[in-house]
């Protein structure tokens, strides 16, 4: 069988279509910095595949102009400086440029507005998640933020609702042991440690339900600490704090 062919019946195997493909098994991003972090995944596969292409031509054409014809030793060559000098500073540069394009996209993603739009308190506990507003406080109640407050396992999963095309900052607190927040779809997971508050921004730019995780193993019911993700418009989100607002104001359940 043809490398070619072998090569598609692969694919086929894998049941990749040509659209995941190109983003070499990651998720459609649904945020700014996701598709920043999906550039950077692409960008390095080409470096390395263009790397890869110059070694393998290298280590073929070796084999086949250098192989053995006769018993004789070849000529006994050492110290080529132009060639050592090639093959320390070509690396250097390749390593070089990639450290510069990940540090240019990892400040990016790790950036913190001062003034977000939206705030979202995350708090992760065995096994679900609560979700705080604080800038929509529940008028005349002691308990003060708009709060969506998940059940543990069976109880219905938790639902984290976020505006799209607003920078949303989560503040993330643990309560027990290490948990961390992970939405497939924002390309992103960061940590939820107790005594110690970890930060991070995104800017959703699609509408739609996803699904989020726990990726800390943090207890028997680990696998099941999941979350949905809601992104809205901007009028729905603020609909729905409304709704809440009065509800939770009314001693509703959330
Ligand atoms: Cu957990």
């Amino acid at each position: 069988m043809s490398a070619a062919a072998l090569v598609v019946l692969m694919l086929a195997l894998s049941g990749c279509t040509s659209n995941q493909l190109t983003r070499l098994g990651w998720p459609v991003p649904v945020t700014k910095q996701g598709k920043v972090m999906l550039t950077l995944w692409q960008g390095s596969w080409v470096a390395a595949l263009a790397v890869g292409a110059v070694v393998w031509g290298l280590i073929l054409w070796a084999c086949i102009f250098h192989r053995k014809r006769t018993d004789e030793l070849p000529p006994q060559v050492r110290y080529n400086l132009p060639i050592e000098i090639v093959y320390t500073v070509v690396p250097f540069i390749l390593v070089a440029v990639l450290f510069y394009f990940t540090a240019r996209d990892e400040n990016y993603v790790d950036a913190v507005s001062a003034h977000p739009d939206v705030t979202v308190n995350v708090t992760g506990f065995q096994w679900s998640w609560e979700f705080g507003y604080p800038q929509y406080k529940v008028p005349g109640s002691a308990a003060g933020d708009v709060t969506l407050t998940g059940q543990p396992y069976p109880g219905p999963l938790p639902e984290l609702v976020i505006p799209e095309n607003e920078t949303v900052k989560f503040t993330l607190n643990s309560t027990d042991v290490v948990h961390s927040f992970w939405v497939p779809v924002f390309v992103f997971k960061r940590d939820v440690i107790p005594d110690h508050t970890n930060y991070f921004q995104i800017t959703a730019t699609k509408t739609g339900t996803f699904i989020g995780r726990c990726t800390e193993l943090c207890g028997v019911y680990h696998s099941l600490m999941l979350f949905k993700v809601k992104i809205v418009t901007p009028q729905q989100f603020h609909q729905f704090m409304i709704a809440k607002q009065a509800q939770q104001k009314a001693g509703g359940a959330q």
